[in-house]
C-alpha cells in the first residue's frame, strides 16, 4: 500500500469495512477511491478498488435482475455473522425473524408459509448480525441447497413451540439435522468416530413463552431433555427476552469489536472491526490491510489489560471494545 495515503482514505475504508448493504458498500467504494490522490504510487491500489467495484457492481445488478437469477439459498453473509433460524412449521420462525430484524417475512397460523429463505438484519448494539428466515424442516424431502445454507451458517438457532410438544420437535429436528451431517457443536465428541460432519453451534429457541405463567412449562420441558442445550425461553409475540437473544447470539459468536484510530484522531465507536474472539493484533492489522502487516512497525492498545496507548507486539491479544492505532512508519 502506498504510504502517502491522506487521513480521509483512512477514514473512508472504515465506513467502506463497516458498510452492509451492496448499496452501501458500493456508496462507501467510490467515496474511498475519491480520497486518492492521483499518481504513479497510487495506480496499482486505484485499479484494485475500482475493480472491486465493478464486481460488486455487477453482482449487486445480478441480484436485481430476472432470468438468470442464482439460487435462493445462496444468501451472501452481512453483517458479523450469519445465523439460520430453522424449526419445525408454525412455531415462530418467521415472526421472530420479523420481530428482530428489518426483515418483513409472512407470518401465518397455518404451516408452510415460507418456502424460500428470507434475510434480515438485528442491531445488536452498534454492530449487525443477519438472521435467516426458512422453509420448515421436513422429514420428506430437504432443499440440498438448504441444507448448505445450514451448514455454512456460523449459528443454527433451532426454534420450538412451548405450547405444541417441545419435546418432541427439537428431537426430531435435531435427528434429521444429524442424518445430514449437521451436528451440534457441543455433542461433537460423541462423532468422533464419523467423517463428513459439519459441527455448528445451536441455540435452542423455546418460542411461545409469552409470559410468566409458561415459566413451568419450561422447567418440565428442560426435565424431560436427554441433552443439555444451549437454550432461551421467549416469545415473539410478546417481546419476552428478546433483548436477552440479541446478547446471546453476541456470545455464541464468539465475536469482538475492534475501533481502529488514526494518530491524533478520536476512534468512530459507530463503525467497530469485528473479529474472532482470541485474535490478536496481526489478524487485526490483516483485516484493515495485508500491507499493514508486512508494514506495521508498532500499534499502541487502549482497552482490557494494557495502559492507554500502550505498545503492543504483534501477537497481543486484543478484546472487545479494544482501540488500536496501528504505525507503519
Ligand atoms: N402465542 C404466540 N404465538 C406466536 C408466537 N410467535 C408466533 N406465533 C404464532 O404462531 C403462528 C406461526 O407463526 P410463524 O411465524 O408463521 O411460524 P413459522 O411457520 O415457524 O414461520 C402464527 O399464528 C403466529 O402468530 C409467540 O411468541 N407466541
Ligand atoms: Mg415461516
Amino acid at each position: 500500500m502506498p504510504t502517502n495515503l491522506p487521513p480521509e482514505y483512512f477514514d473512508a475504508e472504515k465506513r467502506y469495512k463497516a458498510a452492509q448493504s451492496p448499496a452501501e458498500k458500493i456508496a462507501s467504494l467510490e467515496e474511498l477511491i475519491g480520497t486518492i490522490p492521483k499518481h504513479k504510487g497510487t495506480d496499482k491500489l486505484r485499479a484494485d478498488l475500482r475493480r472491486r467495484l465493478s464486481k460488486l457492481k455487477s453482482s449487486a445488478q445480478a441480484k436485481k435482475g430476472t432470468g438468470r437469477q442464482e439460487s435462493v439459498f445462496r444468501i451472501d453473509k452481512e453483517g458479523a455473522g450469519q445465523v439460520v433460524v430453522v424449526g419445525p412449521p408454525n412455531v415462530g420462525k418467521s415472526a421472530l425473524v420479523a420481530a428482530l430484524t428489518n426483515a418483513t417475512p409472512e407470518v401465518a397460523g397455518f404451516p408452510f408459509t415460507t418456502w424460500t429463505p428470507t434475510p434480515g438484519m438485528m442491531p445488536v448494539e452498534n454492530i449487525q448480525i443477519q438472521l435467516i428466515d426458512t422453509p420448515p424442516l421436513n422429514r420428506d424431502y430437504m432443499e440440498p441447497e438448504m441444507l448448505d445454507l445450514i451448514r455454512r451458517a456460523d449459528l443454527i438457532m433451532l426454534v420450538v413451540d412451548l405450547q405444541t410438544d417441545p419435546v418432541q420437535q427439537l428431537e426430531e429436528a435435531v435427528a434429521l439435522l444429524v442424518e445430514h451431517r449437521i451436528v451440534p457443536r457441543h455433542l461433537q465428541d460423541r462423532y468422533a468416530q464419523q467423517r463428513g460432519l459439519t459441527f455448528v453451534p445451536f441455540l435452542i429457541l423455546v418460542n411461545k413463552s409469552d409470559d410468566e405463567d409458561s415459566i413451568e412449562d419450561f422447567e418440565i420441558f428442560c426435565e424431560l431433555l436427554e441433552d443439555e442445550w444451549p437454550m432461551l425461553p421467549l416469545s415473539a409475540t410478546t417481546g419476552r427476552n428478546l433483548e436477552l437473544l440479541k446478547q446471546t447470539v453476541f456470545e455464541l459468536l464468539g465475536i469482538i469489536r475492534i475501533y481502529s484510530k488514526t494518530p491524533g484522531r478520536e476512534p468512530d465507536f459507530a463503525a467497530p472491526f469485528v473479529m474472532e474472539k482470541g485474535g490478536t493484533l496481526e489478524d487485526f492489522a490483516g483485516k484493515i490491510h495485508q500491507d499493514f502487516v508486512k508494514n506495521l512497525k508498532v500499534a499502541r492498545v487502549w482497552g482490557d489489560g494494557v495502559y492507554d496507548g500502550q505498545p503492543v507486539g504483534r501477537d497481543h491479544v486484543l478484546h472487545d471494545g479494544d482501540v488500536v492505532e496501528l504505525h507503519t512508519q
